[in-house]
């Protein structure tokens, strides 16, 4: 750790919190012949991962990292590294096993039990669970058609079923969590599942696509009410945005009128809703030509704003967008337009550009926090995911007996510099009282499989091994100096 890191540590305030994020399909395993007698339906993500083609490497979730039953591993592996919090998600579609059980309020007894048990081993190590209710394993069940169920997302049905979903994690684990997300980035669920079709469930249709945008909305309006209706004021309550942070190409009019239209799609379709109740008109007028979006219902709008306590936000990277020449640029040609943006061309990311292909540039994280900081001072900021995936290898560490590492410059590099940038918005003013490196542990990533790791720990999925990468020592280090001085 350098000497201007560890300056950096101590800028933090004392009572920051420190932590680390996964989800339930990338991380938990569990879903073949043993888990049949424990209960769990069919997920999009199972159905979808069988497609052949779907996933760069044709896997799927059903080992992943194990986390199903290794958590107690997990968790000291989390003491260790002097995590104070875990971002983590339920699985759906372990809490009601059938859509029959979903309809009579049945719940899985055992999945209950799994992760009351998992949140007691979280208590008991001093590690306080950050939990979201959805994160992308939507029931197999609520996305085929039976009567007025199916179509997932694109279904009003969908969002009424996650009401009584997070009625049931409230009663179940309401003595256990204090911060509740309702989902994680409804901008993937919505756009590279039912748009691009690049995630589960595959669909690729526009105004399937901004249906779906409105019943997440309309979902995480029901899931707060829901959880405050369960437990009170002593819920905490969140959602998890990626928020897009789009550059315009020049100064020009026409590029920064197609940052907005952007910005727009990308982020106020949710923003809007949630936090100040009412959609930007002109995201009608930007999609006239895919949907009269006739599917919101009088009442929507007032069930979807309700009060929060914080926003969390996953940020990457930035793009750069400018209006669409009449000649698409090629690069543009080939990936998938967006949502009412057919004039908007997406440049090419300038590198040095992480394993994912995707730029590094830390002023966009300082940049987003300070702008929804000022936009909602009553807000308190959490960055819910932040990092990086790079070519690891295993190498001998020269300083254990035997034991191995990874060397991995890069992802301390993206870590550190994008504390920095955190810290400045911080020290402007931003409300910003947690950090969650994105991932504890290399997992399933979604349709690129196994191939790509965001683990500060990696994984070694033939032995299940866990093994701690520079940038997990650092990090280690990074939120002891945090704390001292
Ligand atoms: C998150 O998604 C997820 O919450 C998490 O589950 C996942 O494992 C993790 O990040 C890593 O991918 O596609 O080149 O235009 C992040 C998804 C990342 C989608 C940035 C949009 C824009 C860059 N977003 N991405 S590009």
């Amino acid at each position: 750790m350098t000497d201007a890191q560890r300056a950096l540590a101590h800028a933090f305030p004392k009572d920051f919190i420190w932590g680390s994020a996964t989800a339930s399909y990338q991380v938990e395993g569990f879903v073949d012949e043993e888990s049949k007698a424990e209960g769990r339906a069919t997920s999009i993500w199972d159905t979808y991962a069988h497609v052949p083609g779907n996933i760069a490497d044709g896997s799927d979730g059903s080992r992943a990292c194990e986390q199903y039953t290794r958590y107690p591993e997990d968790i000291a592996l989390m003491k260790e590294l002097g995590l104070d919090a875990y971002r983590m998600s339920i699985a759906w579609p372990r809490i009601f096993t059938s859509l029959e059980d979903m309809r009579a309020g049945r719940v899985n007894r055992k999945a209950l039990d799994h992760y009351t048990c998992m949140l007691d081993a979280l208590r008991e190590a001093d590690i306080k669970p950050i939990v979201t209710l959805y994160h992308w394993d939507l029931p197999q069940y609520l996305q085929d058609e039976v009567g007025s169920y199916g179509g997932g997302w694109a279904n009003r049905e969908t969002a009424l079923r996650f009401g009584d979903y997070a009625a049931a994690l409230a009663k179940g684990f309401g003595d256990r969590v204090e911060t509740w997300t309702t989902l994680n980035e409804p901008w993937c669920a919505a756009y590279l599942g039912y748009a691009q079709g690049r995630h589960a469930p595959g669909v690729r249709d526009d105004a399937q696509a901004l249906a779906a945008v409105h019943h997440l909305n309309l979902a995480h309006g029901l899931g707060v009410a829901a959880v405050k209706a369960e437990l009170g004021e002593k819920a905490q309550t969140s959602v998890t945005l990626n928020l897009q942070v789009n550059r315009a190409a020049t100064d020009s009019l026409d590029d920064r009128a197609a940052k907005a239209q952007a910005d727009r799609i990308a982020n106020e379709v949710w923003l809007g809703p949630m936090l100040d109740g009412a959609y930007d008109p002109q995201i009608f007028e930007d999609t006239r030509a895919v949907t009269e979006w006739s599917f919101i219902q009088p009442g929507d709008l007032e069930q979807i704003h309700q009060p929060l306590n914080s926003l969390g936000i996953n940020y990457y990277c930035t793009q750069t967008v400018r209006r669409a020449p009449a000649q698409v640029h090629p690069q543009n040609a080939r990936e998938d337009p967006i949502v009412g943006g057919t004039n908007i061309d997406i440049l090419p990311p300038e590198g040095p550009l992480t394993a994912m292909g995707w730029n590094q540039e830390p002023g966009g994280l300082r940049d987003i926090v300070l702008e929804m900081s000022a936009r909602y001072p009553e807000l308190d900021i959490m960055i819910t995911e932040n990092g990086s995936a790079w070519e690891d290898e295993l190498v001998p560490d020269e300083a254990g007996e035997g034991e191995l590492t990874v060397h991995d410059p890069d992802r301390v590099h993206y870590l550190s510099e994008h504390l920095r940038a955190l810290n400045e918005a911080r020290e402007q003013g931003a409300r910003v009282t947690g950090y969650f490196a994105w991932s504890l542990m290399d997992n399933y990533e979604w349709a690129l499989g196994y191939s790509k790791r965001f683990g500060i720990v990696y994984v070694d999925y033939p032995t299940q091994r866990r093994i701690w990468k520079d940038t997990a020592r650092w990090y280690r280090e990074f939120i002891r100096e945090s704390r001292a001085a």
